[in-house]
C-alpha cells in the first residue's frame, strides 16, 4: 500500500491537479458540503486501515453498456472502485464487468475541473453584453440567489419581448418543467443515435419502433453458423459482455464476416473475415448481392432465394405481390435486374461505388444465401449517413430474399448498442416515477441539423414545402452536450454569439458551458438519491448516493424549481413528486419476467419499516428478493439458460402465419413497397425516396470526393472521415479525465496509402478540412484503415483556436455541415474533407493541456 500511496503521490497529471492515482490507491476526497481536497499520505494510509462500505455506484452515460460499478467510501471517501462480483461468471450468466471509464467515474465526479459555484461571463449583462466573447470571456463566481434571479429576469424579459418561442431548450427533462407551464419553449429533434433506423422502420414493418426487436436472444446467437455484421464495433461501442457474448456464439462454431472501413478491434477478436468498404455505400453492395442471388437461384436445383418466405411474409418485391394501389412495374426485383432503368445492379455496378471487388459481393451473397441458419447484422453506423433513409430497408428486403428471418440462429436487424447481438423485450425494469406529464404549448421543433443556422437565418423546415420564420433569442442547456454533438459546430459557435442569452447546468466546462453566459452547477449520478441502469434486457440496477453534493452543486430539479418560484409558479406544480419518491415509485413499479415467460410480476417485496425508512408514502408488497438484498446487490440480473423460456426469436410468429399474427403495416406483411415510408420522408420537408429501396447517393458521400464521378477524378475533399464511437469517451464526456487521456490518446487513424502520398507518419500533427471547418490532430498511422477513409474519433471537446479557426482537439462536429436529408438524421459518417502534414506547432498529446479549472 505504501508503494502505491508513494507512487500516487508522484503521480502528477497537470500543475492545478490535486488528482493523484494509479489503479486502486486513494485519491479523491468529499468533505461533506465544502467539496474537494488532496488526501495527503497519512490521511491515505489512516483510511486504508479503516472498514468502509461498498455503494453501488450510478455509470448512468450513454454509452452503449450496462455494468455494476460500486465505490468503496471510507469515511465520506471514495477509496476505490469494483465492478460485478454478485455472481460466479459463466458464458450463460456473464458478470456485467466496468469498462475504463467506468473505473475512471470517481475522477469525474471528483474531477479538479468540477464546475463549482454558479458562474457568469465576466462581460455579460441582461440583453447580451459583447456576446462576441461567448467562448473566451473570463468568468466571475455569483451567489445562487444572484444566478436564479438573473436567468428568471432574462427568461421573463425575452419572453415579454420576443415570444415564448424565441426560447429553445435542448435535452434535459427538467427545465421543460418549468417553461412548459410558463408558456412554453421551442424545441428540436434528430435521430441521433438510429440514424435512419430512428423513424422508417416501423412504416415498413420493421423492428415495430424498438430496434432490439428485430433480432433473437443472444443464447440464441449460439445457433447461428454464420453472423454478418454491417459496421459495429462492440469490443469499442458496446462495453460490458456484447463481445463476450459474441465469443460464445463463435465457440459454438459461427463464422463472422465484418463490413467495415476499418479492420476493427471486434474484427480481430472475432476472427473475423474483414471486408473494407466505403462509408455509406453498403446499399449499394446489398444490392449487387440480391442481384447474385436473383441471377443465380434456379428453385429446382440451386436454390437460393426463400421464394416461400417473400411470398407468404412480404409485399413488393415482384410484381405480383405488390401491395394495393401500386405501380406493377415499380418492384424491387425489377429494379435490381435493371428492367425499366436500362441500370442492372450487378456486383460490379455495386463494386464501382461500394470499393468491395465484385467477386467478394458475389461469394458473400451466396454463402449467405446457402447457410442453413444466419444473422445478418448493422449497427446504426452505416445508417448515421445522409440519404440512406431506403438502406433498413434494403437490409430488410435482402433479409427476406434470403429467409434469414424469425427462426432460431436465422434473424436480419440492429445488432447495437445495449441491444449488440442480444435482441427482445425487457426482462426486468423499473416502474414509473410519476411524475405527471407537462404539456408543451410551443409547436416549433426544429431538426438537429438545423438548429444553428435557425438561430442564424431566423428560418427552418417545418414540413413538406413549408418553411417558417422563428427569432430564437435564448437557449437553455439541459442534460445533453448539443453543440458538441450536433453538426456544424462551427455554425453553432456563430449561432450562440448571436442570441441575447444562453445558460447551462453542467458538471464542467463543456462545450456547451463555455458558449454560455451562465453555468449552474449541477450535481452528478453520485450526489443524489439514487436512480437505475436500464438498457440490457436480462438485468436492472439500482444505484445510490455515494456522496452529498459537492461545493455548490444542485440537482437539476432544483434549479428547475428555483427559477420556476421566481417565475410565480409553484414548486407542488413544477414537480409534485419529491425526489426521494419519485426514486421509491420506479422501485414499487418494478417488474420481472416469470420464469415461465408468461408475463410480469412485481420484483420487490417492500416491507413498512423500508416505507418509513426512506421517508416515502407507499404499500407494502410482495416480490421477489427484499429491497435490501437489492439495493445491497445493486443489481437484478435475470438467470439465464439454454431452453429457457426467456428466449425471443424476432417474428417467429409472423413468420409461421402471418395472417394471423399482422405487422402494424398496411398490408400487415414487411412492405418491400411502402408507400407509408416515402410518404412519411416526404412529410420532413427534406428530401425525397422511392416506395421500394433504391440507392440514393448521400450528400457529401464517397460519389462526392470526386470532382469527375465518370473520369474518376478526385476533387478538394477526396477522403471520407468517420467517427468511431472511441473508447476514451462516452460522446464527449469523459474527455476531461487525465487518467483515460493518457490511456487514449484520440489520435485521428490514417490508412498507411492516405498517409504515404501526403508525407505524413504516425505522430505528425495533421490538418483536416472540410468544407465547413478545420480540425487538427495526432496522426496514427495503420493498415487497419481503407484508403480514403479516415477515422476522427467522436466527442472530444472543442479548442478553437481563435486567430486562425483551427480547432485543436479533433472536435468531429467542427468538420460537418448543416445537412438535413429524409428523416432529419444526423448524417456524421458522410463528410467528405482533405488531409495535410500540420505546419504550423506541434499538438502536445491531450493529457498535458491544462484542465478546464476555472474557480
Ligand atoms: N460527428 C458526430 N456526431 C455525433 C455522433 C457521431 O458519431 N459523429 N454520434 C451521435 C450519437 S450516436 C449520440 S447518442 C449523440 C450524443 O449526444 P449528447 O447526448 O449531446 O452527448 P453526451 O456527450 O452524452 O452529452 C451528455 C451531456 O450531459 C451532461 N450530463 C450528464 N448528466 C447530467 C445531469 O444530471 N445534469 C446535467 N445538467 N448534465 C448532465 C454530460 O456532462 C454531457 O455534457 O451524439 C451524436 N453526435
Ligand atoms: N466507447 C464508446 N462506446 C459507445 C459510445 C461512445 O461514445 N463511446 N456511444 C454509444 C452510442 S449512444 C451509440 S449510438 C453506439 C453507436 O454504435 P455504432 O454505430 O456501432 O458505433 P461506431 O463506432 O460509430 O461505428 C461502428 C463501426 O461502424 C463502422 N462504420 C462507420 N460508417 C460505416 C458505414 O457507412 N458502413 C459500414 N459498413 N461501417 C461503417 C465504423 O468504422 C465502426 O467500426 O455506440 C455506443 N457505444
Ligand atoms: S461500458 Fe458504460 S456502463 Fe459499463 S463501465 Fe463503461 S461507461 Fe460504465
Ligand atoms: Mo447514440
Amino acid at each position: 500500500m505504501a508503494n502505491l500511496i508513494e507512487k500516487a503521490q508522484s503521480f502528477v497529471m497537470s500543475r492545478r491537479s490535486f488528482i493523484g492515482v494509479t489503479a486502486g490507491a486513494a485519491a479523491a476526497v468529499s468533505l461533506t458540503g465544502c467539496g474537494l481536497a488532496k488526501v495527503d499520505a497519512t490521511t491515505a494510509e489512516a483510511l486504508a486501515q479503516k472498514e468502509g462500505k461498498w455503494v453501488t455506484a450510478a455509470c448512468w452515460h450513454n454509452c452503449g453498456g450496462r455494468c455494476l460499478n460500486k465505490a468503496y467510501v471510507v469515511d465520506g471517501v471514495v477509496v476505490r472502485q469494483k465492478t460485478d462480483d454478485t455472481h460466479a461468471d459463466s458464458p450463460d450468466h456473464p458478470q456485467q464487468r466496468g469498462c475504463a471509464r467506468g473505473r475512471s467515474q470517481r475522477h469525474q465526479v471528483f474531477g479538479a475541473d468540477r464546475i463549482k459555484y454558479p458562474m457568469k461571463r465576466k462581460n455579460w449583462e441582461p440583453g447580451g453584453g459583447k456576446k462576441e466573447l461567448r467562448g473566451k470571456d473570463e468568468w466571475v463566481r455569483i451567489s445562487w440567489d444572484e444566478a436564479l434571479d438573473l436567468v428568471a429576469g432574462e427568461i421573463k424579459r425575452i419572453r415579454e419581448k420576443h415570444g415564448n418561442s424565441s426560447i429553445l431548450v435542448t435535452g434535459g427533462s427538467e427545465m421543460p418543467r418549468t417553461l412548459g407551464l410558463y408558456g412554453g419553449h421551442s424545441t428540436h429533434w434528430g435521430t441521433t443515435s438510429w440514424g435512419t433506423w430512428r423513424w422508417g422502420p416501423e412504416k415498413f414493418g420493421m423492428a415495430e419502433g424498438f430496434f432490439e426487436h428485430s433480432i433473437n436472444d443472444r443464447l440464441d446467437l449460439r445457433n447461428s453458423q454464420l453472423i454478418v455484421l454491417w459496421g459495429g464495433n462492440p469490443a469499442w461501442s458496446a462495453g460490458g459482455s456484447p463481445t463476450y457474448n459474441y465469443l460464445q456464439a463463435k465457440q459454438a462454431g459461427a463464422k463472422f464476416v465484418i463490413i467495415d472501413p476499418i479492420y476493427t478491434d471486434s474484427a480481430e477478436v472475432l476472427g473475423a473475415q474483414w471486408i473494407p468498404i466505403h462509408p455509406g455505400t453498403d446499399h449499394a453492395m446489398v444490392l449487387g448481392m440480391a442481384y447474385t442471388l436473383l441471377k443465380q437461384d434456379d428453385p429446382a436445383n440451386n436454390p437460393l432465394i426463400d421464394w416461400d418466405f417473400l411470398n407468404r411474409c412480404t409485399v413488393g418485391f415482384d410484381a405480383d405481390h405488390m401491395p394495393e394501389g401500386a405501380d406493377p412495374k415499380e418492384n424491387l426485383k425489377d429494379y435490381i435486374l435493371g428492367t425499366f432503368d436500362g441500370v442492372p445492379k450487378t456486383a460490379q455496378w455495386a463494386s464501382e461505388i461500394c470499393g468491395v471487388d465484385a467477386k467478394t459481393i458475389e461469394e458473400l451473397a451466396l454463402e449467405i444465401a446457402t447457410t442453413k441458419k444466419a444473422a445478418l447484422f448493422t449497427a446504426w453506423a452505416a445508417a448515421r449517413i445522409n440519404n440512406a433513409d431506403s438502406w433498413p430497408q434494403m437490409f430488410m428486403a435482402f433479409g427476406a430474399m434470403t429467409g434469414h428471418m424469425g427462426e432460431s440462429g436465422r434473424m436480419t436487424g440492429v445488432s447495437c448498442h445495449f441491444g449488440t447481438g442480444n435482441g427482445g423485450p425487457a426482462l426486468v425494469k423499473p416502474g414509473g416515477n410519476g411524475l405527471p406529464a407537462i404539456k408543451n404549448p410551443v409547436a416549433d421543433k426544429i431538426n438537429d441539423n438545423e438548429m444553428w443556422t435557425a438561430i442564424l437565418t431566423g428560418k427552418y423546415t417545418a414540413g413538406y414545402n413549408k418553411t417558417k420564420d422563428i427569432n430564437l433569442q435564448m437557449v437553455y442547456h439541459g442534460y445533453n452536450a448539443v453543440l458538441q454533438t450536433r453538426s456544424a459546430m462551427s455554425k453553432g459557435i456563430e449561432a450562440h454569439r448571436k442570441l441575447e442569452f444562453v445558460v447551462c447546468n453542467s458538471h464542467f466546462l463543456t462545450t456547451n458551458a463555455k458558449y454560455s453566459d451562465i453555468v449552474l452547477p449541477a450535481t452528478t449520478e453520485w450526489e443524489r438519491e439514487g436512480g437505475f441502469g436500464t438498457g440490457n434486457r436480462e438485468l436492472l440496477i439500482y444505484y445510490t448516493r455515494v456522496t452529498e453534493p459537492l461545493f455548490e452543486a444542485k440537482h437539476d430539479q432544483w434549479i428547475a424549481i428555483e427559477i420556476g418560484k421566481r417565475l410565480g409558479l409553484a414548486e407542488k406544480d413544477i414537480y409534485p413528486i419529491s425526489e426521494k419518491q419519485q426514486v421509491f415509485n420506479q422501485l414499487a413499479g418494478a417488474t420481472v419476467m416469470k420464469t415461465d415467460g408468461s408475463g410480469m410480476e412485481p420484483l420487490l417485496t417492500i416491507s413498512e419499516a423500508d416505507i418509513a425508512g426512506m421517508g416515502v408514502t407507499g404499500k407494502p408488497q410482495q416480490g421477489r428478493i427484499t429491497l435490501n438484498e437489492f439495493r445491497e446487490t445493486g443489481m437484478y440480473h435475470v438467470e439465464r439458460k439454454p431452453g429457457d423460456k426467456l428466449g425471443s426469436i424476432a417474428y417467429e410468429k409472423f413468420r409461421k402465419d402471418p395472417a394471423a399474427n399482422p405487422l402494424k403495416t398496411e398490408s400487415g406483411k414487411l412492405e418491400i413497397h411502402s408507400k407509408a415510408l416515402a410518404e412519411l420522408i416526404k412529410g420532413y420537408g427534406f428530401t425525397e425516396i422511392k416506395p421500394i429501396p433504391t440507392y440514393n447517393k448521400a450528400a457529401e458521400g464517397y460519389e462526392d470526393t470526386f470532382k469527375d464521378w465518370a473520369k474518376k477524378e478526385k476533387g478538394d475533399y477526396p477522403l471520407q472521415v468517420i467517427n468511431p464511437h472511441y473508447f476514451r469517451r462516452s460522446h464527449s464526456i469523459f474527455d476531461n479525465i487525465p487518467q483515460l487521456r493518457e490511456a487514449f490518446p484520440n489520435p485521428v487513424f490514417v490508412s498507411s496509402q492516405d498517409a504515404a502520398e501526403r508525407g505524413i507518419s504516425t505522430g505528425d500533427t495533421v490538418l483536416l478540412t472540410s468544407r465547413h471547418g478545420k480540425t487538427l490532430r495526432t496522426a496514427q498511422v495503420s493498415e487497419r484503415l481503407m484508403p480514403g477513409v479516415v477515422g476522427l474519433p467522436h466527442g472530444a471537446w472543442v479548442e478553437m483556436d481563435e486567430k486562425s479557426g483551427v480547432d485543436k482537439a479533433g472536435a468531429d462536429n467542427i468538420l460537418t455541415g448543416p445537412i438535413a436529408t429524409g428523416q432529419g438524421t444526423g448524417g456524421w459518417n458522410t463528410c467528405n474533407i482533405q488531409m495535410e502534414k500540420w505546419s504550423g506547432e506541434a499538438l502536445q498529446p491531450d493529457v498535458k493541456w491544462p484542465q478546464r479549472i476555472v474557480l
